[in-house]
């Protein structure tokens, strides 16, 4: 299977924020109840909504899943997942180190605060382990990620990392 990455654009939007406790060397991670990776752990968010950019999106999932605000967000990675049924969905990533309120869980999401050098990569979707545990030891990194999925399986992956902050005209 082949996919033309130079002619692809996504059908869905979507972000996902990794809040970081520095002083702990933590993640705030979720297991997901609903939705698309129901059962797998990963970062909070969702489907951008119309009229919404994708900071705003990635700051008011992360609200209600597990009833934190993230202050600061920037963004440090694009995720384009090809699925073979033909989904196609492009996924923004951003991190932030202060947030405001207690994680609770909600029908969504289960928070799970979660040592940066010990990720639960096996509950993960495939693709994380290519990215996450870099990008949250690093932090001053930023990458793209292409990944041909079938399901929940990996297909094939390529990443591609910088350490120059985005310019909003690489954003697709
Ligand atoms: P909702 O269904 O919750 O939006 N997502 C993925 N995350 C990773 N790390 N790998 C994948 O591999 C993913 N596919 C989807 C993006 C979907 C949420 O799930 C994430 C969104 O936060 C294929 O509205």
């Amino acid at each position: 299977m082949h996919t033309d990455w130079s002619h692809w654009q996504p059908t869905i939007r979507a972000t996902l924020l990794f809040i970081i406790d520095a002083s702990q060397r933590r993640v705030l991670l979720i297991r997901k109840k609903r939705g698309l990776g129901a059962g797998k752990i990963n970062g909070p968010g969702g489907k951008i909504d119309p009229g919404e950019t994708a900071a705003q999106c990635a700051v008011r999932e992360t609200q209600e899943e597990l009833h934190v605000t993230a202050v600061h967000v920037t963004k440090h990675g694009e995720l384009w997942f090809d699925f073979t049924d033909g989904m196609r969905m492009h996924v923004a990533v951003f991190l932030a180190h202060e947030h405001h309120g207690e994680p609770t869980e909600t029908e969504e999401a289960i928070p799970l605060w979660t040592p940066i050098d010990a990720l639960p990569l096996e509950e993960m979707w495939q693709d994380d382990r290519y990215w996450l545990s870099r990008l949250l030891q690093e932090e001053s990194v930023f990458f793209t990620g292409r990944f041909q999925f079938d399901h929940d399986h990996m297909l094939s992956h390529h990443l591609d990392w910088t350490s120059d902050a985005w310019l909003d005209d690489r954003t697709i």
